[in-house]
């Protein structure tokens, strides 16, 4: 097997397709933080294929690890010793599949061993944009859209002379190119929320003037904030999954990655230091983002979620061992066709009947066998967003809450970290503290839905919800969630 490298891009067996530009020419005009798996398939497989065209070779990536861990410090070894360079695998449902190196990420910058020398390095003049993929719970804001100024991360890291968070770093960044005369930077968030960009700009202006008024006042005024619809199933890739994909490669890859072959990246317009071609490379440029990411995010994550939550307690593993299941099918296909659906407003010429089908579709895709542990990972942040409006809408319009019930129900249930057979499995809910927790491990099995999740669902004026919730949870404990499922006579 052969080593990634530049050195050896030229001799890499011929099924696996290599950057189409050189990259010795390319410098970065993009950093991006926090770079996991999905940044890598997703955002970077973009940029790979905008550097290839005529005139865009300002547009690498800087990848900036924020994290301070053992993990962070072997991804930044990799990057170095791989050049930046990775293999992704995208899996058609049909079994087929494209090997390719993706070569965008030209450098990589380790935040915690110098996080003076990273504030430096996002001041760079040649920096237009910077990008993030810092998760749902990542942006410090309550349910009433409020960016956290007391959470306890973000005031320590407002006294710091040199911050630690995404929020205090680009804020730095920006204090050092106004007093140079260098003019913002875009910031562009693409993660999975409800008006993310708006979300973006709430976080970073909070915090830039509570740190200083006058710098948050220029950020205010200077920086743009594009809000961004991003779309791939990314799954996790465990030590498995490396050594199958490096067989399939002929190339001795520390850190490949594996994904299906759909994409869609939506971009609202709004770049204040200019922005790659990313419209010759299938990329949808709009003035408003909303409609695709209501769709998406309550339809394609929320049905996820659907799905996971159910899926983990009735021992499944992966979604399209899930989807085998006719049950969890008939619950996802009403979910989205009664209760998404209706309060869905699409884009022009998206019908959502026909999305649905993709959906489904998508998550049966046999070689992706995404994990369900990986998406009911931090539901704490996740519901919130993907699932408020559908449940706030169907309470309102007195509609049939069955479906909802069950989900919130399993999801209150999953924290118990039980499968119905008594297998027990980890929990990972960065989001969720310790005494919220407890609320939902309770013996009042409607005291969990007083936990911050469901702050913005107004469930005190839905009592017939939160008897029906607490029922689901008492059979789904003594019957399992196959037969709570069964019962609900979908
Ligand atoms: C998933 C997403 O983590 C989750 O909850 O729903 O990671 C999903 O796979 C992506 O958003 C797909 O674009």
């Amino acid at each position: 097997m052969i080593a990634l490298s530049n050195t050896t891009l030229k001799q890499l067996p011929p099924q696996v397709l290599t950057p189409a530009y050189d990259r010795q020419k390319t410098t970065p005009g993009i950093a991006h933080l926090a770079v996991g798996n999905f940044h890598r398939a997703h955002q970077a497989l973009y940029v790979d294929r905008v550097l290839a065209r005529p005139g865009q070779q300002d547009w690498a990536i800087v990848g900036v690890g924020l994290r301070d861990n053992t993990r962070e410090t072997r991804r930044a070894a990799i990057m170095a010793e791989q050049d930046g360079l990775y293999t992704l695998t995208e899996f058609a449902p049909d079994n087929t599949h494209t090997i390719r190196v993706l070569g965008a990420i030209t450098e990589y910058v380790q935040a915690a061993k110098d996080r003076a020398a990273a504030i430096k390095r996002l001041a760079d003049p040649a920096i237009k944009i910077v990008s993030l993929t810092i998760t749902e719970g990542g942006y410090y804001v309550d349910a009433s859209g409020k960016f956290m100024l007391d959470d306890p991360a973000i005031a320590a890291d407002l006294k710091r002379d040199v911050p630690e968070t995404a929020f205090g770093l680009v804020t730095e960044a920006l204090r050092l190119r106004r007093e140079s005369g260098i003019g913002p930077f875009t910031v562009m968030t693409c993660d999975n929320l409800r008006d993310n960009g708006t979300v973006a700009r709430t976080a970073f202006c909070t915090f830039a003037e509570a740190r200083d008024p006058a710098l948050g006042a220029w950020i205010k005024e200077n920086v743009t904030f594009p809000s961004t619809m991003v779309d791939r199933i990314t799954p996790s890739v465990s030590e498995t999954d490396i050594a199958r994909l490096d067989d399939m490669s002929g190339i001795a890859d520390q850190m490949p990655l594996f994904a299906e072959d759909f994409t869609q990246w939506v971009i609202e317009d709004k770049f204040c230091a200019g922005r790659p071609e990313l419209e010759a490379v299938g990329v949808e440029f709009t003035d408003d983002v909303g409609p695709y990411e209501q769709v998406k995010l309550r339809m394609l994550n929320a049905s996820h979620s659907m799905l996971a939550l159910p899926g983990v307690l009735m021992d499944y593993d992966t979604v399209p061992h899930a989807m085998a299941d006719a049950g969890l099918v008939t619950l996802l296909e009403q979910f989205l066709a009664n209760d998404a659906s209706p309060l869905i407003t699409p884009p022009k010429g998206v019908s959502l009947s026909d999305y649905a089908r993709q959906v489904l579709h998508r998550f049966r895709n046999p070689a992706v066998g995404d994990q369900l542990l990986r998406i009911a990972s931090d539901s704490a942040s996740k519901l919130p967003v993907f699932w408020t409006d559908t449940v706030k809408g169907v309470l309102k319009d007195g509609k049939d809450h069955r479906r909802v019930a069950f989900g919130v129900a399993c999801f209150l249930e999953y924290l118990r970290g039980e499968t119905e057979s008594h297998k027990t499995y980890k929990i990972a809910e960065p989001g969720l503290p310790d005494a919220a927790k407890d609320l939902a491990l309770k013996d009042d099995l409607a005291a969990g839905l007083t936990m911050p999740v469901f702050s913005g669902w107004d469930l005190d004026q839905y009592p017939a919800f939160v008897e029906d919730v607490t029922k689901l949870r008492s059979s789904i404990r003594t019957h399992g969630a196959r037969q709570t499922l069964k019962e609900l006579g979908l």
